[in-house]
């Protein structure tokens, strides 16, 4: 079965906002703003209800710039991240439980401290470039296999 996911990038020039995941998947590591689909919700009002419960902040004007599918090698697990950007929002960003915000430079990208794949589109979405990608992770969530490719339309 596969597992359907937002992940939302406030990019601000010169600056991103991204979250350290305080707990659960991806816990440690930096990241964009979002979680999984419920039920009746369509793609973009997951994006919002995610970023509004992580970091406090309301966003309308949503642009979706990819989406990615992961899978590991050994395992049955499938997911497919629908990646979105904004450079508005209204509100005051906060930490919540699950998240602890925090502005970038887009020259000081923790990449190191991210998803390993996320150095592959993040810099495609910074330029304004649409993309679809599928990445095969090994047991550490190193990546064994990935496919980038730059689209028009998404
Ligand atoms: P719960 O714990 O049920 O509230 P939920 O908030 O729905 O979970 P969560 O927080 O587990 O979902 O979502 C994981 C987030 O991590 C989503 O925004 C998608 C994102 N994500 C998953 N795999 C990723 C990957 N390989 N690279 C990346 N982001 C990834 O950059």
């Amino acid at each position: 079965m596969k597992t359907l996911m937002t992940l939302l990038i406030v990019h601000q020039h010169p600056k991103i906002l991204l979250g350290m995941k305080k707990r659960g998947f991806g816990q440690g590591r930096w990241n964009g703003f979002g979680g999984k689909v419920e039920k009746n919700e369509n793609l973009e009002d997951t994006a919002k209800r995610e970023v509004f419960e992580e970091a406090g902040i309301r966003v309308e004007n949503i642009e979706k710039m990819g989406i990615l599918n992961f899978s590991w090698y050994n395992k049955q697990e499938l997911i497919e991240v629908h990646v979105f950007k904004t450079n508005q929002f209204n509100g005051t960003i906060k930490e919540s439980e699950e998240m602890e915000p925090k502005w970038f430079d887009i020259d000081q990208i923790p990449f190191t401290a991210m998803w390993s794949d996320d150095i592959h589109w993040i810099p495609l979405l910074l330029d304004n470039k649409k993309f679809n990608g599928i990445f095969v992770f090994d047991d550490n969530d190193q990546i064994l296999k990935h496919k980038i490719k730059i689209i028009k339309q998404i």
